[in-house]
């Protein structure tokens, strides 16, 4: 099962693919801004920008500097920064986080979404995760957060008023009340929140009440939106944003993951963002489909321009897509040059490290092909796929070599080597989706591990079950990223292809 291609009258969902979950999402006129949680990454909070709510084009990290992310040394794999909120308001932008690892709910400001965004604004008077902003018509800030907890805060100071006090406690006996969004729609506020968990029970629900501090009364339909219990290829949604399409329709921007293979069904690409149609009956959303081809919404659609398969690293600064292991110190990765080349100083001794310099892109494609020429005449180094340093799967020269590796947990092996002529070599991983498993047990892709020769003929290493490289294995919160990395000395790639292959569609 995968995102269709886009037909005349369909779209393909996620309309974000891969590692970008809790999305949220705001309007401003014509324009749709939209980012998602980031965890260990850095930089973090990746921002989106669309005309259409359908094509998403990366504008940039809204947390791009060290004094906006600090994510110390040892920082978990699937810590760092939770669940964002994005709104627009007073004529500026709003980004309210959490650092579950340093600083807790944190608010970043700024008139241009594409940044530069502003230092953080500390909220100590907020706790909890998966914290809202909404205003009030008399300019009010209520800061809703997980539990479902509210407090009034000043959006500049980060001053509260008064302690947080519980508004819902969403569904009885449904677990993790969290992801809680407040807007005003006509004569109500409605509180949307995630619950069940955000694995195979998500699902989101509804409330309403006549102020911003309730009280409310739950939807009686909910959950609004669940796929739990269902064989439907989108799975675990939830974390749910709604926004007003161009025609004044409404739409929600959700968390899904598509499993693929036998049982229990893998996610390889993690909790991607997916988009889907809401009705309102009796002043209450009904929740369309959330399905990998999805009817084209009824206006004029805004293509983005196809992504480049070759990153020459040729301009002094990294394209945003690409991210790091918790900071990128100065030094570590550094680009340009003529040619234009990915110079990286190791700094941790291997992936199997969580502070190994390294810089990867979120896979986005259940099929894919990724190829690196790296010059390790200086160092150790090569391509990795990483869920995180316990899950990843490694093709890495030195001193005349190339291996194989995978590490799965506390198991790590060479696969394979092979000795290999000096000089720059083209590395090179594919990953090939499972699209009908063959029985209950077959995992959700393989991955072919290998070294192209000097005449372009591929020498394959390892074929390696991909099981071992999805979130129901690794745990956490995160999808898969691919990506280069220095494990002694100082590696260099001249340049980074990725492409995607032909997915099955279901
Ligand atoms: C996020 C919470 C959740 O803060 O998982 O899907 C947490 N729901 O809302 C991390 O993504």
């Amino acid at each position: 099962m995968s995102s269709a291609p886009e037909t005349g009258n369909t779209v393909p969902n996620p309309v974000i693919p891969g590692f970008h979950p809790d999305p949220s999402v705001c309007r401003v006129g014509e324009d749709y801004y939209l980012a998602c949680s980031s965890f260990e990454y850095f930089p973090g909070v990746p921002l989106f920008h669309s005309r259409d709510l359908v094509h998403w084009t990366l504008i940039g990290n809204a947390l791009d500097r060290p004094s906006q992310l600090r994510l110390l040394p040892g920082t978990a794999s699937s810590k760092g920064i939770y669940a964002p909120t994005l709104r627009h308001h007073d004529g500026r932008f709003w980004l309210i986080t959490t650092n579950v690892s340093d600083g807790g709910n944190l608010l970043f400001h700024t008139e241009d979404p594409a940044g530069p965004w502003s230092e953080p604004v500390p909220l100590p008077g907020v706790k909890g995760i998966d914290p809202d902003l909404a205003w009030d018509e008399d300019g009010t800030c209520w800061c809703t957060t997980a539990g479902v907890e509210q407090v009034r805060i000043d959006p500049y100071t980060g001053e509260t008023f008064g302690p947080p006090h519980r508004i819902w406690s969403g569904t009885p006996g449904a677990k993790a009340p969290e992801a809680p969004h407040l807007y005003r729609i006509g004569a109500y506020w409605y509180l949307l929140i995630a619950e069940g968990g955000t694995e195979r029970c998500h699902g989101v629900s509804i409330a309403r009440g006549r102020t911003p501090d309730g009280p409310f009364e739950p939807c009686p339909a909910n959950p609004v939106l669940t796929h739990r219990g269902t064989d439907l290829p989108v799975q675990n949604t939830g974390h749910g944003d709604l926004v007003q399409g161009p025609d004044g329709s409404w739409w929600m921007v959700l968390l899904g993951v598509r499993p693929l293979g036998g049982t229990p069904g893998w996610h390889v690409l993690g909790r991607e963002t997916f988009l889907a149609p809401v009705s309102w009956v009796d002043d209450w959303p009904v929740v369309g489909e959330v399905a990998p081809a999805m009817p084209a919404p009824p206006w004029p659609l805004v293509p983005a321009a196809p992504a480049p398969v070759r990153d020459d690293f040729d301009l002094p600064e990294l394209a945003p897509h690409w991210i790091s292991l918790r900071d990128r110190p100065a030094g570590s990765c550094t680009t340009g040059g003529d040619p234009g080349r990915l110079t990286l100083r190791a700094r941790g001794a291997s992936p199997d490290a969580t502070d190994v310099t390294f810089v990867g892109r979120r896979q986005q494609h259940l099929s894919c092909r990724a190829r690196t020429l790296v010059d390790p005449s200086e160092g150790t180094g090569g391509l990795t796929v990483r869920l995180d340093e316990s899950h990843h799967y490694d093709i890495e020269v030195a001193s005349g070599e190339v291996r194989a590796i995978a590490r799965i947990g506390p198991l790590r092996t060479v696969v394979a080597t092979r000795p290999l002529p000096a000089g720059p070599q083209v590395l090179r991983v594919e990953t090939a989706a499972t699209p009908v498993p063959a029985d209950a047990r077959s995992g959700p892709d393989t991955l072919v591990l290998g070294v192209e020769e000097t005449d372009g003929t591929f020498a394959e290493l390892a074929r390696l079950d991909g099981r071992y490289l999805s979130t129901e294995v690794a745990g956490g919160f995160t999808g898969r990223v691919i990506g280069m990395y220095a494990a002694t000395g100082t590696v260099r790639f001249d340049w980074f292809d990725y492409e995607p292959l032909d997915e099955p569609v279901g």
